[in-house]
């Protein structure tokens, strides 16, 4: 880490005025016009050392050789970092940041290489500084953004807002304390809101813990500002390194927290509880009798919990964990081998893999359908610290459900009841009117099989490591037991199978255990791999540009005049004509293989992992493609910065492959850059796919977005002053949104708002007002927006398609726009490197032209 406190501070020493000296003088002409010199023969490094030696002892230069000065740095430091000199690195920016310590140019390219080794919080300091020195730094707000996300992550604002959470704490402390708890400990206390409840409800010692820098700085800045700095002493730690009386001065009557997750022990409450029964708190209560002395016990709120699980159908969740096509684009998927998604708790514990996502059932595109009855899968006592220790070694569990409805298991959906005391509790269920989400355990490879009424589900329910374990094992049909672990039809017919055969079961069973051989991809790549329509556009575009191709080569090759026989067989072993094709998308991607799967194609592959290559490898054997077209491009690669070069000296590219939409619904980072180095390198009539981006979006209103971008109203939360602190990390843009299941009203009709051309530059702009009539009333709070890929003039692929493998952004107004209906909004949409700003205003004078 850099240590900016080793170094010797010069801005503090005290200046003396010093006399002519011309030795000094001769000393620094010299030194600058070496820097000069070693700049023009690239040498920064002796550059750089030249101007710190000018600029310590001469600092009237400093806004003369300012701009040079950044110059070197940035290009001395971007050597260093490409020959792994990182420590070097860091020192030449906190020299250069004692030279101009309110330089916001060379604090945010500070923050950027903090970001990029995993120093968020530090990272984020600096944007911050930067920001706060020129607010409109373009470069600075959105490094800002993107770091405000790491590191206050949304569901804070989600929480504060959510009034009745905050009132069932508050009152579950404020009994606690009154009935004669008065010695406090909130764990994992975020913006302090649960310390500053017991402090109200007057603890005498109120403690708090916050591992996150950033939220722990936030939590004083809050208490400081509601006048609790002298009482509430906050730690910056986990609450497992704590001890008495080295952090607390003894062991304490309460313990608040809420550090749980949408799988109740995905924050490590287990392991926080039995630490803090063993080393922070009071002994717990013994016995049912009231205790006098209750001040000499402790208890935990939230006192317990109860853990409940559903199994469902949801072609979304499918979609995004398993293969449901048998072919994508052009190419047969039967010998992909078995590829999932990573979420999984069925297999071997391994660190790639987590046992469950989250999501809000209630909002997944499609829905599902509950194919049993909720049941009860754990309950805990967080007061109670042997049932806590023998959480992992309790005994895995058996359950039988039967089954109520016909569907396809997808996955166990899970959900608790947070027990805060003995009258009252939190739900975090699917119906609840709630902020959370519910915890996830898809099911992978129970293709074709279909649960029936009459059916029971067997459910192993056990805790490894402290997580909550989920695996449906097994369907009970007419007393036979079909295994679910395993897959039951490999020929995706799609038919629903089932084998009644126990011996038969087993034997297959065996077979899957020996070709236990599967392939992980992201769940947003296993929804990219079943995104059909994608693929097929793709397939038809590339067919529509080879023959394009092949014509302008034959006619070259014939030469002027001459009509080109189109009927000519190419010659397959051929190689001195084949097109090229370059696949540049991040992570997995089949559109290398579908290009070579055309013949008279080379096709380059971006993916990077061995066995996803192994995949790819084997598909294209199985889809007889030539090993000779396809290859790793990567694999050619000194390091990825080269990523987009000419496939060899006298080569250009026929195709560049470019994903422009990330997943999470924003433009990819330095598009258009790689768009315009793609261009160099394609041939004549070449092709980027795609070649345009249509970017479009819509007037809605919906308080659902901004319970999730800031902490809402003016009312104090709980009586406390949070808001304004934790604001500050408000972002403009959502991203990850579902746009079809987001609660809103639509207040416009869909509207064009940008377009990104890959192929001209110059029809490129970087602002554009459009205008859009509001077709309701309503206050605009938001404008959700997606895009429509064009692979060519004719051919695109929504981002808001059903299929789609992609989510959507919004951009969340800073102040909601009250509009009538028949109301003309003037939208200012600007595109600065990859985001998108929208602001906007009611402008019926100049109708509805655009300007
Ligand atoms: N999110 C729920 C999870 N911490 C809440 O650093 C529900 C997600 C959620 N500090 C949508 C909606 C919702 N010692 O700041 C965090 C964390 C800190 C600790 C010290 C410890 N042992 C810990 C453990 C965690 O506690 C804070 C709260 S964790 C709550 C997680 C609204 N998506």
């Amino acid at each position: 880490m850099p240590n900016a406190s080793a170094r010797p501070k010069h801005g503090r020493r005290t200046r003396r005025r010093r006399r002519e000296d011309p030795a000094r003088n001769e000393l620094v002409s010299s030194s600058l016009e070496s820097a000069q010199q070693c700049l023009f023969r690239q040498d920064y490094g002796t550059a750089f050392v030249h101007y710190l030696l000018v600029l310590n002892i001469a600092p009237v230069f400093k806004e003369f050789a300012r701009e040079s000065f950044r110059f070197t740095l940035f290009k001395w430091t971007e050597e260093l970092d490409s020959v792994g000199r990182i420590q070097d690195l860091f020192d030449c920016y906190e020299q250069a940041l004692e030279l101009f310590p309110a330089d916001e140019v060379i604090l945010n390219s500070m923050g950027e290489h903090l970001f990029r080794m995993g120093f968020r919080d530090e990272a984020a300091g600096h944007f911050h500084k930067a920001l706060k020195l020129r607010p409109d730094y373009p470069e600075a707000r959105e490094n800002f953004y993107r770091v405000a996300n790491w590191l206050v992550e949304r569901w804070h604002f989600l929480m504060l807002n959510d009034h009745g959470r905050n009132r069932k704490y508050q009152q579950a402390i404020q009994k606690a304390v009154q009935s004669g708890c008065n010695t406090v400990l909130d764990i994992g206390t975020g913006t302090g809101i649960l310390g500053m409840c017991a402090k109200k409800a007057g603890a005498a010692e109120v403690y708090a813990c916050e591992l996150s820098k950033t939220m722990y700085e936030l939590a004083c800045e809050v208490v400081t500002a509601n006048g609790m700095d002298g009482s509430i002493k906050i730690l910056h730690m986990k609450s497992l390194d704590m001890e008495v009386p080295k952090d607390i001065p003894h062991r304490v009557s309460l313990v608040v927290t809420e550090t749980v997750d949408a799988g109740l022990f995905g924050e490590g409450i287990i392991e926080s509880l039995i630490h803090a029964w063993h080393h922070l708190l009071l002994p717990p209560q013994k016995g049912e009798s009231e205790s006098r002395e209750q001040c000499a016990t402790g208890r935990v709120i939230p006192a317990g919990a109860t853990v409940f699980a559903m199994a469902v159908e949801c072609l979304e969740i499918r979609r995004h964990h398993r293969l449901c096509v048998s072919e994508v684009g052009s190419l047969s998927m039967a010998t992909a081998g078995e590829l999932r998604s990573p979420v999984s708790c069925s297999s071997e514990p391994d660190d790639s893999m987590e046992p469950y996502t989250t999501e809000r059932l209630s909002r997944l595109p499609g829905g599902y359908k509950p194919l049993t009855e909720p049941f009860t899968a754990l309950t805990i006592d967080f007061n109670n610290v042997q049932e806590l220790e023998g959480l992992s070694s309790r005994e895995v569990q058996r359950v039988r459900l039967p089954v109520t409805q016909e569907g396809e298991l997808d996955a166990l959906a899970v959900w608790f009841q947070l027990h805060l005391d003995e009258e009252s509790s939190l739900s975090t269920g699917p119906q609840e009117d709630t902020c959370w989400e519910q915890a996830i355990y898809p099911v992978h490879s129970t293709k074709g099989f279909v649960l029936k009424p009459q059916d029971e589900l067997l459910v192993e329910v056990s805790c490894r490591d402290s997580y909550l374990r989920l695996c449906s094992v097994a369907a009970v049909r007419d007393g036979h037991e079909i295994r679910l672990d395993k897959r039951v039809d490999l020929h995706f017919s799609g038919n629903p199978i089932s084998n009644p055969n126990p011996e038969a079961e087993l034997c297959s069973a065996l077979a899957c255990l020996q070709t236990k051989d599967f392939c992980m991809l992201e769940c947003s790549e296993m929804a990219l791999v079943n995104n059909q329509d994608y693929h097929w556009s793709f397939c038809s575009a590339l067919v529509k540009l080879i023959s394009q191709l092949k014509v302008r080569c034959r006619n070259q090759e014939q030469g002027p005049g001459v009509q080109s026989d189109l009927a000519d067989p190419p010659n397959p072993t051929d190689c001195s004509n084949l097109l090229y094709v370059l696949d540049v998308s991040e992570g997995f991607s089949l559109l290398s293989l579908i290009a070579a799967s055309q013949g008279h194609v080379k096709a380059y592959s971006s993916v990077e992992k061995h066995k996803q290559q192994e995949v790819l490898k084997r598909m294209a054997r199985s889809n007889n493609i030539s090993e000779q077209h396809l290859e790793f491009w990567l694999n050619h690669m000194e390091d990825e910065q080269g990523m987009l070069q000419r496939p060899s000296r006298e080569k250009l590219w026929s195709a560049i492959i470019l994903d422009c939409v990330e997943t999470c619904g924003l433009i990819r980072q330095k598009l258009m850059e790689k768009a315009s180095l793609a261009r160099c390198l394609l041939e004549e009539g070449g092709r980027i796919f795609p070649e345009r981006i249509v970017v479009y979006g819509m007037l809605v209103e919906s308080d659902t977005l901004l319970l999730e971008s800031a902490v809402q109203g003016q009312e104090p939360t709980l009586g406390f002053n949070i808001a304004p602190f934790i604001n500050q990390f408000t972002v403009p843009v959502h991203v990850f949104l579902d746009f079809s299941t987001l609660e809103c009203s639509h207040l416009s009709e869909s509207v064009e708002l940008f377009v990104l051309d890959l192929m001209d530059a110059n029809v490129n702009y970087t602002t554009r007002d459009v205008k859009v009539q509001a077709t309701s009333a309503g206050r605009i709070t938001a404008i959700p927006f997606w895009y429509h890929i064009y692979l060519d003039q004719e051919i695109s692929v929504s981002t808001l398609s059903q299929n789609s493998h992609w989510k959507q952004a919004a951009v969340v107004l800073q102040q909601p726009l009250e509009v009538r209906a028949g109301d003309w909004v003037c939208l200012a949409v600007k595109l600065h490197k990859s985001i998108i700003s929208i602001s906007a205003h009611v402008d019926n004078a100049s109708g509805p032209m655009e300007y």
